[in-house]
């Protein structure tokens, strides 16, 4: 990881070594933080954060769901973001906001005790799965490892905790040759992978697994489907058996991190013909050209940091 100068820790820019933590914080015990992961683009304009405010939305509704209210409110820490990567003099950046119980108690119930921080880091991050793998795709597994139960772990607020189930099936897939692992829900049906969503391409329809299936709410999913119904295409979010994955035209991961990552084998099984996809490679095309501001930015999704 390329460290940036700055971090902003409660309210404050300070210098990056300077950013600790108190090792009786909650959030290191219990995982009681809830962060979000924004790419900041290079274009022709300047620097641009990609979907800045559906990221914001998503780390206030996580936070919602696990009872923490967040010291600051939303166009606060909006200022906070830009103004941090205006600090560090990114041109591009990953930046990831995290909000985190802090020293206090022990307690499983910290509301009174323990104080609510929030803490802005930016840094430098390239190709998520690998440079060559926008264009070549990446093979994957299929873990053994399944995502968290309805009414267990709520699966749509991205918080800190539920990151020791990705872990699980991110080492298994490296462990098993693969570059990353594709979890299935309890149920058996397709979910996720370990930091992506996912998407199927079959006889030119596009179909994805519904919030239900214990994915994560991707920003970038989102997106992907308004983009390939902006192109005509039809897409589904239904419940996907896991061997359809095997027979599919084309399959591909979503993600901030991982952009559009097509995936070009499952379990050792070729996918369509074993390479990236037209209609994946489409939607690439429209993504990265949005981003980079070769594409006019009809849905309002980039901010500049000025
Ligand atoms: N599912 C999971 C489990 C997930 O972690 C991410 C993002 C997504 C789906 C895609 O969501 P979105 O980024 O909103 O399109 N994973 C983030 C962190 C990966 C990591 O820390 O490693 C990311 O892509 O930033």
């Amino acid at each position: 990881m390329l460290k940036a100068e700055k971090i902003w820790l409660n309210g404050e820019l300070v210098a990056w070594d300077e950013a600790k933590v108190h090792v009786a914080a909650h959030a290191l015990h219990y995982g009681s933080s809830v962060f979000e992961g924004i790419r900041c683009y290079k274009t022709e304009a300047g620097p641009q954060v990609f979907c800045l405010d559906q990221h914001l939305r998503r780390l206030y509704e996580s936070c919602k769901v696990y009872r923490i209210s967040v010291p600051y409110p939303p166009d606060v820490l909006r200022e906070a973001i830009l103004a941090t990567v205006k600090a560090n003099g990114h041109r591009a950046c990953y930046i990831r906001p995290i909000v985190f119980r802090g020293v206090g108690s022990f307690s499983l119930d910290p509301r009174e005790d323990c104080p609510v921080e929030v803490a802005i880091i930016t840094f430098q991050w390239g190709a998520y799965l690998g440079e060559e793998a926008l264009e070549r795709g990446v093979d994957v597994g299929v873990a053994s490892w399944a995502r968290m139960a309805p009414n267990t772990y709520p699966a749509l607020a991205k918080v800190g905790g539920h990151y020791t189930n990705s872990q699980l099936v991110a080492m298994e897939a490296k462990d098993r040759g693969f570059t990353e692992g594709i979890a299935l829900d309890v149920f058996g049906y397709v979910s996720e992978g370990s930091g992506e969503n996912v998407f199927l391409v079959r006889d030119g329809i596009i179909y994805t697994p519904p919030l239900g299936a214990s994915i994560l709410g991707g920003v970038t999913r989102a997106c992907v489907i308004r983009l390939a119904r902006d192109l005509g295409y039809e897409v589904r979010e239904q419940l996907i058996p896991r061997e359809a994955l095997y027979i599919a035209d084309e399959l591909f991961f979503t993600g901030t991190a991982a952009e559009i990552t097509p995936i070009r084998s499952v379990d050792g099984i070729p996918i369509g013909a074993g390479r990236r996809g037209p209609i994946t490679k489409r939607l690439q095309e429209e993504f990265f050209g949005i981003v980079t501001g070769k594409i006019p930015d009809r849905h309002g999704w980039l901010t500049p940091v000025g």
